[in-house]
């Protein structure tokens, strides 16, 4: 990722990385990572498919008409994932998805569109949808948290391997990630999340996305005795789903200054999973962990605006 010198800021000696301010400044909050582009990573499932790669780079509009074999894909994925959601899924999850298929065009049948799923989750949280191109930098995506946006994707996984994708996909954010961010306590977790990442060091960026991959990514929840998945990449696969609740896998009770150092897997199903009491819980000990972060400012965000201000620390 290249950034100009201008990126990072001095003041009273303090060195920082620039972040944005308002949600215009999320233009400069789009740099891509290339990992799992299918253009160059030669496992991607799309790779010797230049058709698919075509496509993928026709994608950057707010309408989208999905073709036969892409609403094929997704149907296969939607149909087998929803009969596992009624036993894996959290309530939270539960009941935004059936709000979803009453009111946003979820259905095996339609890829839903960005525009409609954002009008709902506006109502719903404020939270908005930003189409993006594909896997952005950590820093840049959590810096749209810190403004309830959520910089999605809208192409779909190639045809060849509809139940696994190795980026984040339509299937992922649309399955995975809007339904939670339906959920007032989660969608204020995310948000809290955002802001502590503003400016912060490298290292720091590091653990909250670590962090941000055991809760939003890969987090089981207690729900009347029982564990529950909210993990958007839980909820996105069907294979982790049932590994995530088998005895297969250590569960551990959710600890953020344990998760966020917590060594990681992107290309199996992971070996460890936290488990919080519930999300006002999470949500209090992220509190507790994010006043140990050392910026030399504080943020402090105005509804009122949906603009961060920054308030130099006495
Ligand atoms: N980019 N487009 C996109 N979607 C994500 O879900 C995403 C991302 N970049 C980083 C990321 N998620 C996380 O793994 C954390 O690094 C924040
Ligand atoms: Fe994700």
């Amino acid at each position: 990722i290249k950034r100009n010198a201008e990126d990072v800021k001095t003041t009273k000696e303090v060195k920082f990385h620039w972040f944005p301010k308002k949600i215009a400044d999320l233009d400069r909050c789009h740099h891509l990572v290339t990992k799992f582009d299918p253009d160059l990573d030669q496992d991607h499932p799309g790779y010797t498919d230049p058709s698919y790669r075509q496509r993928r780079r026709m994608i950057d509009t707010i309408f989208l008409e999905y073709t036969e074999e892409e609403i094929g894909t997704w149907r296969e994925v939607y149909s087998t994932l929803r009969d596992l959601y009624t036993t894996h899924a959290c309530t939270e999850y539960l009941e935004a998805f059936r709000l979803l298929e009453r009111h946003c065009g979820y259905s095996p049948d339609n890829i839903p569109q960005l525009e409609d799923v954002s009008r709902f989750l506006i109502e719903r949280t404020g939270f908005q949808l930003r189409p993006v191109a594909g896997l952005l930098s950590a820093r840049d995506f959590l810096a749209s948290l810190a403004f309830r946006v959520f910089q999605c994707t809208q192409y779909i996984r190639h045809a060849s391997s509809p139940m696994h994708s190795p980026e984040p996909d339509c299937v992922h954010e649309l399955l995975g990630h809007v339904p939670m961010l339906a959920d007032r306590t989660f969608a204020q977790f995310s948000q809290n999340l955002g802001l502590a990442s503003l400016g912060a060091s490298d290292e720091d960026i590091e653990k909250l996305s670590t962090l941000y991959w055991f809760t939003v990514e890969y987090g089981l929840c207690k729900q009347n005795g029982e564990v529950k998945a909210y993990g958007a990449g839980l909820l996105s696969s069907y294979g982790e789903l049932v590994h995530s609740l088998s005895d297969e896998p250590e569960t551990r009770e959710f600890d953020p200054e344990a998760a966020a150092v917590q060594p990681y897997q992107d290309q199996t199903y992971q070996p460890v999973y936290f488990v919080s009491e519930s999300f006002s819980d999470a949500k209090e000990k992220f509190r507790t962990y994010v006043a140990g972060i050392k910026r030399p400012f504080s943020v402090r965000f105005d509804p009122y605006t949906n603009s961060v201000e920054v308030l130099d620390n006495p």
